[in-house]
Formats: structure tokens, C-alpha cells, sequence
């Protein structure tokens, strides 16, 4: 266990072998979990959401080169919920950042292939691989929307919820959980589009919020020129001196093993419904609707036979 830690920090193919056992789940990612257990925690992690096409990938790759420019190991995961595709061509393209493996940086494309509890599992065990690899940043791109997509973001430090202007008010409103859980806000393409009235809005937004100690600046980038990267940058690393003071750092390594073991919990059970206890499942179903018995009784007895069949 111990030499296998070992080879995954000296090792490129063995991070993108370990990275495909998670992406498979199952006994393999499970082994390697707990191989990690106690080596953890030193990763810095970066969550870059938003929209199709909003910039996030240009972004990605210029942070994580100037971040590479240090004496950082950089590393970019980037989760497509909407794909059931991985490491082949359609992901490939998406996150082609030749600049940043030029200077030493590792890029990988990842979907869930029915790992349990799917991709936001997933990500958190693909995380632990990386930190344990000795990446000392670590950005998430997510693409796509909806729940997958909070729940993904949900899984690193900081979160950097990318928009563009003048997409209307549809954007704004789907991204709305996503708005909750952003540390900082870009709006990027500001040399093509309408980027005050986006930032007001965002600034509006915000400012309904309740007060909280941590306050997401609204920063405005052209990431194919570079703009404004610096600032990103900076404020990036401020959310991050923000979690290591007043135990933000703690509180989020414990929501975040709140919410790991909650959905590995949920999926266990869902897995057991549908496989040992099937018929004892479809039994209790079976009662409840001809009213032998109450849904609550039910769910005891269920919960009774998961417990009994056990791990
Ligand atoms: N004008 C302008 N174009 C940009 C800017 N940032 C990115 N783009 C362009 O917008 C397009 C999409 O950029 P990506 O970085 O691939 O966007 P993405 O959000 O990663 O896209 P998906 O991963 O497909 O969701 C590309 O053609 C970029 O060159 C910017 O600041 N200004
Ligand atoms: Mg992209």
C-alpha cells in the first residue's frame, strides 16, 4: 500500500491509471482509497464552473500556467457530467491545453463510467489521487449545468463560477446554485461583450446574499488576451489564505466528508435495492401498496435487511 502511494507521486502513468480505477469505481477505486487514507489534505483545489463556451478551458489553462510558473505542480481535472464518453476524443478536445503540458503540467478529461454514488464521488476520489500524486494545485473544470454540476463544484476549495455578458437572464437563473457556493465570479469575454451590466448584476445578486465572512469579489477577464488573469489569480489565492485562517480549511475538509460518505451511504443502499435485496425490496414495495403495510414500517424493514446483509 505504502509503495503504491509512492509510485503515484514519481509516476505519470500510474496517476492516469489510478485516475481511470476511480473513474471505473468499484473494489479497485475502493482499494485505492483507503491505500490514500492519512496522506492527504496538501492539494490546494480550484473549481472552474460555468456555462458551454463561457471561457472556462482558455481560463484553466492560463491560470494553470502561471501558476506552473512558480515552483507549483499543477494539475487539471476537467468533468463533463453531460458525457459518457472519457479520455477519447470528445473530452480530448474539449481540454487540449498544449501550452500548459508544454511547461509540466497534467490535464486530464473524466466521466463517470457507473462509478458508485457517479461523478461527484468520482471527482472527490479523482481529487485524493492527485493530492496524494503531490499536486499542489489542483483546477476542476465542470461544464454542463444542473445538479451534477453543484455537486462537482461542491467537492474543492474554491469555486470560480465563470459567466459572459449579455446572455440574458436565463443564464443567470440556471446557474443559480452555482451562485451560492461561487467564492469568485468572472465575467470573461469582457473585450466582446457587455461586461458592467453582467458584473452589476452579479454585484446586485450578491448583495441579497446574507452576510457571510467570506465576500466573492466580481472580477472581469479576457482570457485570450490575458486580462484580468492576474486579478483571478489573486483573489483565487486570497479565498485560499481566507479557508487557511480562521479554520475555514477544517470546516471544509469536514463538509466535505459529510457529504462524501453521505452519497457513498446512498449509492451502497441503492446498489443493495437493486441487487441481494431485490425481492425483499420488491416485497415491502408490494405491501405498502396493498396497504398491509405503511411506508415507514417498510423503509425499517429494508433498512433492517441492509444492515443485516451488511458491506
Ligand atoms: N473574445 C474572447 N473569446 C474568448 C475569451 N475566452 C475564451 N474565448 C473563446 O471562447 C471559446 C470557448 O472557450 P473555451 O475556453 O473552450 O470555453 P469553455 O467554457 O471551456 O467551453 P466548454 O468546455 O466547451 O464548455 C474559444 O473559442 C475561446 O477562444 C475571451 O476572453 N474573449
Ligand atoms: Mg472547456
Amino acid at each position: 500500500m505504502v509503495e503504491a502511494v509512492e509510485v503515484l507521486a514519481s509516476d505519470p502513468r500510474s496517476v492516469a491509471m489510478a485516475l481511470s480505477a476511480v473513474e471505473r469505481g468499484g473494489s479497485g477505486a475502493e482499494e485505492l482509497m483507503a491505500a490514500l487514507r492519512g496522506r492527504l489534505g496538501r492539494a490546494r483545489t480550484v473549481g472552474i464552473t460555468g456555462a458551454p463556451g463561457v471561457g472556462k478551458s482558455t481560463l484553466v489553462e492560463a491560470m494553470g500556467a502561471a501558476l506552473l510558473s512558480g515552483e507549483e505542480r499543477v494539475a487539471v481535472l476537467a468533468v463533463d457530467p453531460s458525457s459518457p464518453f472519457s479520455g477519447g476524443a470528445l473530452l480530448g478536445d474539449r481540454v487540449r491545453m498544449p501550452e500548459l503540458l508544454e511547461r509540466g503540467g497534467f490535464v486530464r478529461s473524466m466521466a463517470t463510467r457507473g462509478a458508485l454514488g457517479g461523478l461527484a464521488v468520482a471527482t472527490s476520489d479523482a481529487l485524493d489521487v492527485l493530492d496524494a500524486a503531490g499536486f499542489s494545485w489542483i483546477l476542476v473544470e465542470t461544464v454542463g449545468a444542473g445538479q451534477d454540476e453543484v455537486d462537482v463544484a461542491g467537492e474543492v476549495q474554491t469555486v470560480v463560477l465563470v459567466t459572459v455578458g449579455g446572455l440574458g437572464d436565463d443564464v443567470q437563473a440556471s446557474k443559480a446554485g452555482v451562485m451560492e457556493i461561487a467564492h469568485v465570479f468572472v465575467v470573461n469575454k469582457a473585450d466582446q461583450s457587455a461586461a458592467d451590466s453582467q458584473v452589476a448584476a452579479i454585484e446586485d445578486a450578491l448583495a441579497l446574499a446574507a452576510p457571510a465572512p467570506w465576500q466573492p469579489p466580481v472580477l472581469r477577464t479576457s482570457a485570450l488576451i490575458g486580462e484580468g488573469l492576474a486579478e483571478l489569480l489573486a483573489a483565487v489565492k486570497n479565498h485560499q489564505r481566507f479557508l487557511d485562517g480562521c479554520d475555514g480549511r477544517e470546516d471544509a475538509r469536514r463538509r466535505r466528508a459529510r457529504r462524501r460518505v453521505e452519497r457513498i451511504v446512498t449509492a451502497m443502499v441503492q446498489e443493495r435495492l437493486k441487487g441481494p435485496l431485490r425481492a425483499a425490496f420488491a416485497d415491502a414495495l408490494e405491501d405498502v401498496a396493498r396497504g398491509s403495510l405503511d411506508p415507514y414500517g417498510a423503509a425499517r424493514r429494508v433498512l433492517e435487511a441492509v444492515g443485516r446483509e451488511g458491506g
